[in-house]
């Protein structure tokens, strides 16, 4: 919990910070916030990952000093596992002998830590950064204030998501206050893809359908697609959303091969469905309204099964509205 993180942080002086393999704004953000927080206060801190971040995170401050390394290679009195639903998640050898510090704001997060704190009222765990300084008695560097803004923007989808609460807004109008330029934010996250997202979102949207209740939507992305759009990671960020902006569509099922008979799928919807449970039938998780598994198998017979878990999700919504409306 909290009181234990900042008892850790006031008595330790080494730390280490990671966030999840394709790390999102708010992997990055929280991160690099936590960082620049750590820095503040006099200790000596860096943001370590195992794999590239996409570029519409670089002109974050502190971005271009993440190092990249596959495994703990120095010595940390603690390492912070940012937004990560179980130790593997960083893909870095011997995080797991560590002493870690579980932060994360699903609810669906194995308890791995050593110290966890686990707040799945806020909407990004930028808003536990900003809760952390706070209780430690930092001060809101425009460095954090920064990285914390963009991990806001990156989980509420600019404040247009469900999980975008007064606290969030407050929060977001702080950070403001401090220095923060959220127009400068928005054209590093929004307007900084390369070409080839363009050229992929051509190519994943062809391959959009529907189920027969016309409420449900599946997409996918092969490799080859990736390969000959020029994408690189993280240009396809926000393709499962394009589908959820039609009226008609409560629920998005996108899946992503990954490798042989591999994929990454990502769920999204509206309203009272409930993608959370579905992924975590698959052994994902997430939130209630967007959510994401990794599954190994048969691509059509996958995609059949988990569409036919949203269609009886979105059904069932609509059955008990039904009903509801008759009683
Ligand atoms: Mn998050």
């Amino acid at each position: 919990m909290l009181s234990q993180v900042v008892e850790l942080i006031e008595n330790k002086q080494f730390f280490g910070i990671t966030t999840h393999v394709r790390p999102d704004g708010d992997g990055i953000g929280s991160s690099l916030g936590l960082c620049w927080l750590l820095r503040s206060l006099g200790k000596t801190a860096e943001v370590i990952v195992s794999d590239g971040i996409p570029p519409s995170y670089t002109t974050l401050p502190g971005a271009d000093e993440i190092r990249h390394t596959k495994e703990i290679d120095r010595e940390y009195d603690a390492v912070f596992v940012i937004e990560c639903s179980d130790i593997d998640r960083p893909e870095i050898v011997n995080l797991d002998k560590q002493f870690t510090v579980n932060i994360d704001h699903h609810s669906t997060c194995e308890h791995f830590g050593t110290i966890n704190w686990i707040d799945s009222t806020a909407s990004a765990v930028g808003e536990m950064i900003y809760n952390l300084c706070k209780a430690i008695g930092g001060r809101i560097t425009k460095e954090i204030a920064e990285c914390v803004y963009l991990a806001l923007v990156a989980d509420t989808g600019s404040f247009h998501y469900p999980n975008t609460t007064d606290r969030t807004l407050k929060v977001a109008s702080e950070l403001v206050k401090v220095g923060v330029k959220p127009a400068k934010i928005s054209e590093a996250v929004y307007n900084n893809y390369t070409w080839g997202r363009i050229e992929l979102m051509r190519e994943v949207l062809n391959t959009v359908r529907r189920d027969y209740t016309g409420k449900v939507a599946f997409l996918r992305q092969t490799l080859a697609m990736k390969q000959f759009s020029g994408a690189v990671e993280g240009d396809n960020a926000n393709f499962v959303n394009i589908p959820l902006s039609a009226k008609e569509i409560e629920a998005v099922c996108y899946m992503r091969e990954v490798g042989c008979n591999s994929f990454r799928v990502s769920l999204r919807s509206k309203g009272e469905i409930n993608v959370a449970k579905i992924a975590e039938k698959f052994g994902g998780g997430g939130h209630k309204n967007a959510a994401g598994l990794s599954i190994k198998g048969d691509w059509d017979e996958l995609e059949r099964e988990i569409v036919n878990c949203l269609t009886e999700a979105v059904e069932k919504v609509h059955s008990n509205e039904m009903e509801l409306s008759f009683a």
